[in-house]
């Protein structure tokens, strides 16, 4: 998995309300609204114990500390634990936390402990960013491209399809492609091919990734990519809508998830 750095993660409460800002202008929900609609669910307060973990390449810095700000920020009433690993665990549990959040290089999971529901954030990424693609509200057909079909852009690329949208995806993984084709029905799409798309959603660790032949005049990338996969070059030039944040709107899609 590509890891987070501290960087990636300053100021993050400004990231978020950037991010929230730019979702509701065009989608015409905020990132709650959005999680509402697509779980039926709203936090009360919720109490949610984070848990740094040090196993593999260990603690990243900012990574506890943002996601309280963030899960603060969607409703719920979050802390993190003084000690990490299994002691942090009993820690959050013995302080009365009913949803755990807690990461190691492969998996960042938040675990419902009064319902046992359990999300994972790649799909939960995936699901939402792919959500707010669908929403734009400047969309001129049911054309979505999805660029990047691994871990978080496979489960966008199903719930576009489930949503009914005409879903054309492309990544350089043979055997993903084939997946998406068989198992979801999506179009193949080579990059080099001169369509115009309204409605971009990206997931691959990679810059440059959205070629200019793509992008419509005013049209919308919705990415959680990091670095990001378009220039700021081309959202210039093609006044390109973009939604882009590293942890907060991933992390209110799984929390919303599990209750
Ligand atoms: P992954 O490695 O499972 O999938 C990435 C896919 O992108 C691969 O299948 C790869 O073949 C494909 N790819 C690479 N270059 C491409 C190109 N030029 N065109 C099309 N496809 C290309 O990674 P995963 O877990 O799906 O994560 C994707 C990105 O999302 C990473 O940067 C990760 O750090 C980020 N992420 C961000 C989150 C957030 O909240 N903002 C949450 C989770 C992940
Ligand atoms: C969840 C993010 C989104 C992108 N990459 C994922 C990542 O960086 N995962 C690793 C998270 C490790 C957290 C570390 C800590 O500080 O507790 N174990
Ligand atoms: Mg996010």
């Amino acid at each position: 998995m590509a890891l987070l750095t501290p960087e990636d993660l300053e100021n993050i409460r400004k990231q978020l309300e950037k991010a929230d800002t730019a979702v509701s202008k065009v989608t015409g929900l905020d990132v709650k609204g959005i999680c509402k609609d697509l779980y039926g669910t709203s936090p009360h307060y919720e109490s949610v114990g984070i848990v740094p973990v040090t196993s593999g390449n260990g603690i990243i810095g900012n990574f506890s500390a943002s996601l309280n700000v963030i899960a603060d920020y969607f409703g719920f009433d979050s802390f993190v634990t003084e000690m990490p690993d299994v002691s942090g665990y009993y820690e959050a549990v013995e302080s009365g936390a009913e949803i755990i959040l807690m990461a190691d290089d492969h998996t960042f999971l938040a675990h419902n402990l009064t319902n046992g529901k359990i999300a994972n954030n790649q799909p939960c990424t995936g699901i939402i960013y792919a959500d707010i693609a669908s929403r734009y509200r400047y969309a001129d057909s049911k054309d979505v491209l999805v660029v990047g079909l691994g871990k978080v852009g496979f489960p966008g690329a199903e719930h576009l399809v489930n949503k009914g949208f005409n879903v054309y995806g492309c990544d350089p993984d043979k055997s993903l492609m084939k997946k998406a084709i068989f198992k979801l029905g999506i179009t193949p799409f080579d990059l080099k091919t001169p369509k115009k798309f309204s409605m971009i959603f990206e997931a691959t660790p990679c810059a440059n990734t959205i070629p200019e032949t793509v992008l419509a005049e005013k049209c919308l990338v919705s990415t959680p990519g990091i670095p990001c996969g378009l220039s700021g070059e081309l959202q210039k030039k093609y006044n390109v809508d973009l939604v882009m944040e590293p942890l907060g709107i991933g992390t209110a899609s799984m929390l919303n998830s599990v209750l």
